[in-house]
């Protein structure tokens, strides 16, 4: 008969489950011998950061032995640290990067 709701009717949908990927932390550790000017470098050509940023970091890294310099997805995260240890290899520096996921 007239007047009747299937047309009108709305199905509400309840929340997805979407779950975010992890997210990894990259790290990079000091060493005796890869110069300051080389590590401050590495920042700016491979982590975006300004000068100012990049010296900061590298100071950090300096005193503390280790500093987070991004976060990233996993895809990400594995290609800044190839980048990073390919280009301190090539220049035969020791430097070393590594990644670690967020908690
Ligand atoms: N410790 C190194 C030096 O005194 C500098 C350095 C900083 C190396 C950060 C690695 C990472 N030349």
């Amino acid at each position: 008969k007239p007047g009747q709701d299937d047309e009108t009717s709305i199905l509400i949908q309840t929340r997805p489950a979407t779950r975010r990927p992890p997210l990894y932390k990259v790290l990079l550790l000091n060493d005796d011998y890869t110069p300051m000017e080389f590590v401050v470098h590495v920042l700016e050509r491979f982590f975006g950061l300004n000068h100012a940023q990049a010296f900061e970091i590298m100071l950090t890294v300096h005193k503390k032995g280790v500093a987070v310099v991004g976060v990233f997805s996993h895809e990400i995260a594995e290609t800044k640290v190839g980048q990073v240890m390919d280009f301190a290899r090539r220049h035969q520096h020791p430097l070393q990067c590594t990644m670690e996921k967020e908690d």
